[in-house]
């Protein structure tokens, strides 16, 4: 297998902490793409990924699967153990809803609050400032509900480190600070993403 990635880019890096997780990492080739340098937008990646988007993993007969999640879910059903998507009804339920609402009410305003307003972001994004700075409020909102539901919980989607974890810790480790704001605001959240990066995965 064959994993199209990124370093500082924070999909694949969802992917690879789900590798070292399922303690499979040494058995996935690794091929890095200079995002800065445009590298997902090469005629021969679009061949592998038409959308210029990382991840992609290759099987070993070619086959192509992209999006993150589908990714993780493709290694968690040859991979079972530690499970990290749900060992019962209301277990994959709840590390579902989680996910979709980390994803919908902070990842999403996040991601759009940064990539709408960041000059780095210029190459990348048909850049609409209002609609960011629009999103970094909504973001802001966010991260303060978030902040309140962290502070009765150790883990978002229950009482075991699951996929829901790696959204939301990775999302809060990269998007907080391209917003410039700051996660030590954030007492209960800061908490969390500590202890949850402190895990070996987290370490790449
Ligand atoms: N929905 C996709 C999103 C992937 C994604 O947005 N990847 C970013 C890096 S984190 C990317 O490739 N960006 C390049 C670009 O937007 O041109 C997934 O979950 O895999």
């Amino acid at each position: 297998m064959k994993l199209y990635s990124s370093k500082l880019a924070p999909s694949p890096l969802k992917v690879l902490i789900f590798l070292k997780e399922k303690a499979i990492f040494d058995q996935v080739e690794i091929i890095d793409l200079d995002l800065g340098k445009l590298e997902h937008k090469t005629p021969e990646y679009k061949a592998i990924a038409p959308n210029s988007k990382v991840p992609a993993l290759v099987l070993d007969d070619n086959t192509i699967i992209l999006e993150t999640t589908a990714i993780c879910r493709y290694l968690e059903s040859l991979y079972p153990e530690p499970n990290l998507f749900g060992e019962n009804p209301m277990e994959i339920a709840s590390i579902e809803m989680w996910y979709s609402r980390v994803t919908y009410e902070l990842m999403v305003p996040l991601m759009h609050g940064f990539r709408h307003t960041h000059p780095h972001m210029s190459q990348m994004e048909d850049q609409n400032q209002e609609y960011g700075l629009a999103q970094r409020k909504l973001a802001i909102k966010a991260l303060d509900a978030y902040d309140e539901i962290m502070a009765a919980r150790e883990y978002i989607a229950g009482e075991r480190f699951t996929y829901a974890d790696i959204q939301m810790v990775t999302s809060l480790q990269f998007l907080v600070r391209l917003n410039r704001l700051d996660i030590a605001d954030y007492e209960n959240l800061n908490d969390y993403t500590n202890q949850v990066s402190n895990r070996p995965s987290f370490s790449i």
